[in-house]
Order: structure tokens, then C-alpha cells, then sequence
């Protein structure tokens, strides 16, 4: 089903139908990620008139200050998700640890990570924000999963998300059979399908990075911009636009509906850190997604869905985006680091 019009509940039953093994819990636990969805939107919306604007007095386990938002989203998403019997376990962006599921509810046979508020800085200045989350498969007989149990290649992953709080709220799913967008009728309060099977368009002259990191960059990063910057008097031969708007959701949102280039790489000044974007919760839920709709998504050396989780709250260099794009990356010598193991990918 993906007619235009259909609402969010009735597509994932659909699709649910589609296979006959299925016991519903999938369904039900994005049903319950849906409510979540629509709970947050009505607080980002409300922030500033109910107080909620501004840094909390806490810092999270990257020792970034957290903004009030950050804390009561993560606790919508852990209410919602905590009691239906879906998951076995959840990891968070605003706790260190695996948040187990209270001893008094049942346990369920998945896994979920999420970033209950991505780009959370943009809060107070008014611009887009999101909720990004991945969906796996608890491990067979696993009833209180541990950080292992969570360590499994973005490859693994059975459905992904986000959620963009912007001019409309958007929720954009796969479950591995594409990618749909749904918006949020606030009259009904219902998600209804507006942008059924999204693709990338393969070309674009477009890309989004952090410009004021240009002196931390590698080589090949420092070379791949240089050459969009020069436009029709380089070797690119057309001129290209830019964008950065901080806030992940946005710049996928926006590469879903017009293509473009978007890069987090590694720079000495992160270096250590191994990236800024987190790979459980932002890095592998935006590969899937991409790559669904036709695009391509890698750290720079890897497919970013084939990198080897280590730690729940893992970082990672982050190039995603328009298909031939990246394949014109790959063919220009000095800068084909940035697009090993896409091939075959
Ligand atoms: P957050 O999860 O703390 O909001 O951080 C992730 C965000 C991404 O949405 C965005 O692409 C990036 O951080 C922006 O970083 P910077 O401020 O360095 O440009
Ligand atoms: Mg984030």
C-alpha cells in the first residue's frame, strides 16, 4: 500500500501483511515510536510558550551540555517504548548505559537506538530538528541484552527513522523495501503518506559541510571541496551551491528530496574521538535510509553499514549522499580514499 493518503498505521499493517510469519510486534513498536514521534513534535513546538527552551544544568555521556529538550525527549521516547513488550533493551544519545525494560513489563525480541533530539543546538534559534532512531533484532534467548548484544553491523538493522520538527513534521521510515515520508496532519493528528518511495537523485552539484573545519581536514576532503568551490573554472566544470544546517535531519531530508553531498569526515581536531557523528543512532539509521532511496553512504575507507559497532556510543566519519556524486569522487585519484568500499556496495 503506498498510496498517497494512506495514514502511517495502515501502511505498516500493510506491510505487515506482506509477510505472513509476522507477529504484529514490529508493527506495534513502530505504532508506539510513532506516538513518541507526535508527543515530541508537540513540545518542540510548544517549547518556548511551556518554558522548555534553553540548556539543562547536565552534560551527557560526550560530555556535551544538554538542553532541557534533550532530557524530557529521551524520556518520551523511554515511556513510550518501555511497557508494550516490544523491546528487550534500548540505547539512548543522553545515557551511557543500555536502558533495560523494568522487570514489571514484558520483554520483547528487539533492540532500538535512538537520538531522541539530533541537532538539538538549532532548538533555540528555531530550525529544524529531529528524531533519528534503528530498530535490531535482540540476539535468540537474550532477555537483559548488553552492550554486545547491541553490537551488530548497520547491515543487521530491521527498520530506521527519523523524524524532522520543521516547517511540517515529517517522519521518513524503511523497513529495507524502500523509503516513504509521512507528514504529520496536526488537525487529525495522524502521520499520512506524502512522499511515497523516495529516491536520491543520482546527480547533484550541492553538498553540506562544516566549512569553519576546513584547516583540521585531510587531504582528499581538502581537495574534493576545493574542486566544487572552483565551480566552472575548475576541473569540475559546474558551479556548486552549499548548505549547513547543523541539524543531520534537515540535511538528509533535504538530500532525499534534491540530492546533494553530505559530509562529517574525520579532522584532526576530532581525530581522537574517532568522528562526530554517533554510528548506532545517526550514522546507521541515515546509511539505511540512504542507501533505500538510491544513494550511497560511507566513512571515507568503508560502507558505513559494514563497520564493525564497538561501543554503543560510537563515533564515525560520516559522506553520504547523491550516487554519482560520490562515483565522480571515486574516479578522481586524490580523493578516492574518501569512497573505498562503496564498490559493490
Ligand atoms: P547532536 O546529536 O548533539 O545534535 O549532534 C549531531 C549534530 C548533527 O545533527 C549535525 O550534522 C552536527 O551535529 C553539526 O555539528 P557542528 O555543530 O559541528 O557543525
Ligand atoms: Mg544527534
Amino acid at each position: 500500500m503506498s498510496e498517497i493518503g494512506t495514514s502511517i498505521i495502515q501502511f505498516i499493517v500493510e506491510e505487515q501483511r506482506a509477510h505472513p510469519n509476522s507477529t504484529g510486534s514490529l508493527t506495534g513498536l513502530m505504532s508506539d515510536i510513532v506516538s513518541s514521534c507526535k508527543k515530541i513534535a508537540h513540545l518542540v513546538n510548544r517549547s518556548g510558550i511551556i518554558g522548555l527552551g534553553g540548556a539543562a544544568e547536565s552534560e551527557n555521556v560526550q560530555g556535551e551540555v544538554q538542553k532541557k529538550l534533550d532530557i524530557i525527549t529521551n524520556d518520551v521516547m523511554v515511556d513510550h517504548l518501555n511497557w508494550t513488550g516490544h523491546l528487550a533493551g534500548m540505547a539512548s544519545e543522553e545515557i551511557e548505559e543500555i536502558i533495560q525494560i523494568p522487570d514489571e513489563f514484558p520483554k520483547g525480541k528487539y533492540l532500538i537506538t535512538f537520538d531522541p533530539l539530533d541537532g538539538s543546538s538549532n532548538i533555540d534559534v528555531n530550525i529544524s530538528v529531529g528524531t533519528i532512531f534503528s530498530i535490531l533484532r535482540c540476539p535468540e534467548g537474550v532477555d537483559n541484552p548488553t552492550v554486545e548484544d547491541f553490537m551488530q553491523k548497520g547491515t543487521e538493522q530491521v527498520c530506521a527513522g527519523f523524524c524532522v520538527y520543521g516547517p511540517t513534521t515529517m517522519l521518513i521510515l524503511t523497513t529495507g523495501n524502500g523509503v516513504n515520508g509521512f507528514t504529520l496532519d496536526r488537525d487529525v493528528g495522524e502521520f499520512i503518506l506524502t512522499h511515497p518511495k523516495m529516491t536520491i537523485p543520482e546527480d547533484t552539484a550541492e553538498f553540506a559541510i562544516n566549512m569553519s573545519n576546513q584547516r583540521f581536514w585531510e587531504q582528499p576532503v581538502q581537495r574534493y571541496i576545493e574542486e566544487c568551490v572552483q565551480g566552472v573554472e575548475g576541473s569540475r566544470d559546474k558551479d556548486f551551491n552549499m548548505r549547513w544546517n547543523a541539524s543531520m535531519v534537515a540535511e538528509v531530508y533535504r538530500i532525499l528530496t534534491r540530492g546533494g553531498i553530505f559530509m562529517y569526515p574525520i579532522d584532526s581536531k576530532i581525530a581522537k574521538q574517532g568522528g562526530k557523528l554517533r554510528l548506532m543512532y545517526e550514522a546507521n539509521p541515515m546509511s539505511f535510509i540512504v542507501e533505500q532511496a538510491g544513494g550511497l553512504s560511507s566513512t571515507g575507507h568503508q560502507r558505513i553499514m559494514e563497520v564493525q559497532p564497538t561501543g554503543v556510543h560510537q563515533r564515525v566519519p560520516v559522506i553520504l549522499g547523491s550516487k554519482n556524486e560520490e562515483l565522480n569522487l571515486k574516479a578522481v585519484p586524490p580523493v578516492s580514499l574518501l569512497l573505498v568500499g562503496l564498490q559493490g556496495s
